[in-house]
Parts: structure tokens; sequence; C-alpha cells
């Protein structure tokens, strides 16, 4: 793979108080200099590269590698294999993926998949603690990077992954189930690729330049580096003969469901997104009339790490983010994106992301999707399918068998 320049940061992007207030969620199809998009083809060349800047620029900060081209070859090596997994129905194993950029962490990517000849749908997303606590297989590698303290089997005072944890979170990312239904799954531990903390120069973050005086304010910050993880996992994927390159449906929870969020707008090769809970900085509104969702303000002080020092800048004033979460979801486009939530997670914000995906509506129908989302919030526990997905349940923050289920009823319709 080629990874290079698609735009350069654009000089014209004025500091966050100097641009102008706009107090709703803004119009999707209107670009920055006022210009009105009504075809896909303007779409696709106009406003999309300026949204993918802006979401760059003022948010995530850069994708990793652009401003000099590098050529980036893709290797996997398989650690183990069982072909006799999940009572024989699957295969289990564990891939080793690394780079040409010596520098760069390798990614292990725990692979199952059902046993068959033709290849198969496949979830692929990061996870919170490592590929060990999903299942008690005793071949999983358990991570060496740091890992946070409250994670099963974490020794005290070392951020050390023990294997104590094997299989202790097992219902997050529930393998069996989802072979059982013809599903593949792909998922490795975010903190592989960048840890989950901010101040450290290490995982990708350490192969950019260092700075005296902190870095550049559009540098890239830790969910764009789990969101570039997923796009590096997928280079894999698509050379795998288990899995069928053209239905990858990306997952993420919370934190990392931002991350599938940002994975699936910046990378056309994943079919079908799938931000769980994501809340704020993900498909949650950053202009949020929700008083018990988390604001801006808190995100950006509490986790600094996760987004861009410009997004920080905005804590006091949202108005001035020149896009909201809705624009994002525009860019996947006309792809199938699936908001799901849970009653008592208020604080990813349910109410607010359905309005951001009836705001991202436009630029669904340039593609000729006539109605690509539900008029109100469906019903609690029933799923809304269209392009344009909604799902809430009762209950609450976490990811269980039983979204796995609506996750999987939404393939059922985007990716058979
Ligand atoms: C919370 C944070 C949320 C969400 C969550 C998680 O503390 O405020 O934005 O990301 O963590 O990742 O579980």
């Amino acid at each position: 793979i080629l990874i290079m320049s698609v735009v350069a940061t654009p000089a014209d992007l004025p500091p966050p108080d100097k641009l102008p207030s706009v107090a709703g969620l803004p119009d999707v199809l209107t670009m920055r200099d006022g210009t009105k998009i009504t075809s896909k083809k303007d779409w696709e060349e106009k406003q999309r590269p300026e949204l993918k800047e802006l979401f760059q620029h003022y948010m995530y900060g850069r994708y990793p590698h652009l401003v000099e081209p590098v050529k980036v070859v893709v290797t996997g090596k398989v650690l183990f294999e069982d072909a006799k997994a999940f009572d024989g129905k699957g295969t289990l194993r564990e891939v080793e993926v690394s780079f040409s950029e010596a520098s760069w962490p390798k990614i292990y990517l725990l692979i199952a998949a059902p046993n068959g000849s033709a290849p198969a749908a496949c979830f692929v997303g990061p996870n919170f603690g490592g590929n060990h606590l999903l299942t008690a297989s005793d071949k999983v590698r358990v991570p060496t990077a740091w890992v946070p303290a409250n994670y099963p089997g974490v020794e005290k005072g070392t951020n050390k992954a023990t294997a104590a944890g094997r299989g202790k979170q097992a219902d997050t990312w529930p393998l069996q189930q989802i072979v059982e239904k013809g599903y593949a799954v792909a998922t490795f531990y975010c903190g592989d690729i960048q840890p989950d903390r901010p101040n450290v120069r290490e995982g990708m973050r350490a192969t950019l330049p260092v700075h005296k005086d902190g870095g550049p304010i559009d540098e890239t910050a830790t969910v764009m580096w789990w969101a570039w993880g997923c796009h590096r996992a997928v280079d894999f994927l698509v050379t795998d003969k288990s899995i069928d390159a053209k239905r990858l449906a990306v997952v993420g929870h919370s934190r990392l469901g931002k991350t599938a969020l940002l994975a699936g707008a910046f990378d056309d090769r994943i079919a079908v997104v799938i931000p769980h809970q994501s809340g704020c900085g993900g498909a949650g509104p950053s202009r949020s009339k929700n008083e018990k969702a988390e604001p801006v303000k808190r995100i950006t002080t509490v986790f600094p790490h996760w987004f861009c020092a410009n997004f920080t800048a905005f804590g006091d004033d949202t108005t001035k983010i020149p896009f909201d979460q809705h624009a994002l979801v525009a860019i996947c486009a006309p792809r199938p994106v699936l908001l799901t939530n849970a009653e008592d997670d208020q604080w990813a914000n349910p109410s607010g992301q359905f309005d951001v995906l009836t705001a991202a509506a436009p630029a669904y129908k340039l593609y000729g999707d006539t109605k690509p989302g539900a008029d109100k919030v469906p019903e609690q526990g029933t799923l809304s399918a269209d392009r344009l997905g909604y799902f809430i349940r009762a209950g609450k923050h976490s990811m269980t068998p039983d979204d796995w289920k609506v996750f999987m009823q939404f393939a059922d319709k985007w990716l058979k």
C-alpha cells in the first residue's frame, strides 16, 4: 500500500477562535465558502475532501504519514491456528501484522472465521484490553504494551497484562456466537498501536517528530491512531482468503466507537460502520442539546490525547466548530452506518445521535436513497435497519452478546 498525501493542510484554515459561530448542526451540503452541493460528483470531489480536511485539522489530527508519502508493505505471520475451534465450527487464529517501516509497532489480529469454503463477511475493530481477554485459549498472545490498570489480570502498579485475564471479557466480542452466525471477526488490542494515555511518546506517536514546545495543533491524536490501526488491519484482511474483502464492517465500543466511525469515514474499503455507544467525539453531536451528555469541554480535559490541540480550543464554544459529527457520518455515504445506544447511557447522547443521523441524510440522498433513515427514534429494542440505522436498548454502557445480535441483524441486511 502507498499511504500518500491527498490534500495538504490548506494555509487558509483560521485558528478556532477566528471561525464564525453556527448555532445548530451546520448544513452538510454547504461548503465553507458558501457553495451549495447538489450532486454526488461535487459531494465526492469538493465537499467530502473539504470535510475530511476539517476533521483532521480541527479534531482528530492529521491522518498519519500523509505529508511524506510512505510506501508500506504489510506482512502477516500466523502465530497459531486452531482449525477445530468453536466446537469444530470455526478457525481461530492470531496473526502478527508487521510493517516495512521497522519502527512501527506490530498489530496482533485475533481472527475467528467460520469453517467452510466461502469467504465470510467480517467484523473488524479494536478492543480495550488485549485479545487474551476475549477467549480462554492459552495460545492467544498476552499484550506486552502498556494496558489500563482496571482490566482483568493486570498486574498491580505496573500496567502489565498477565495470563490471569484470559477469557475474562469474552462477552464483549463473543467470537463463537459471531462465527455460528456465519460471520468472521477480527480484533486487535488498541494499545498496541497507541496506548490510551497522554504525554508519553510510545506506540505510533513515537514515530512522529518531537517538537520542543509540544506538537503541532493538528498532530495525529489517539483516536486517529486507533482508526489508522483499523485500516492497517483491513490491509491484511483484504489479502486473507477466509475473508470477503468487499464485506467488512467496522465495530467499536465507546472511545473505540468514536474510532470505528472515524475509521469508516476515512476508508471506503469498509462497507458497514457500527459505532456502539460512541458519544461525544464519535456519533454524538458537539453542539449538544442533551444536558446529560458528555460535553466537549469535559472530554478534552479528561482525555486530552484523544483529539488534537485544536479541538480542545472549542471547549468553551462549540458553535465555532466548522462541522459537527453528522458530517463524519455523511462522509460514509452511501455506506450503511448503524448507531447503537442504551437508555441509561445518556452520557453517550442517544437522542443527539439520532439528530446526527437525520442531519447526515442529505448526503445519502445524493446517492438516490430517498429515505435513508427513520423519521423518529425507533421504539426501545427495535432495530431501524435503514442505511442510516439506529437502535436503542434498555440498560447501560456496555457491549454485550445481545448488542452483537443487533449488529448481525444489521449486517444480515447489508452484507448478506
Ligand atoms: C468515558 C468517556 C466517554 C467514553 C467512555 C469509554 O469516560 O467520557 O467519552 O469514551 O469513557 O470509552 O468507555
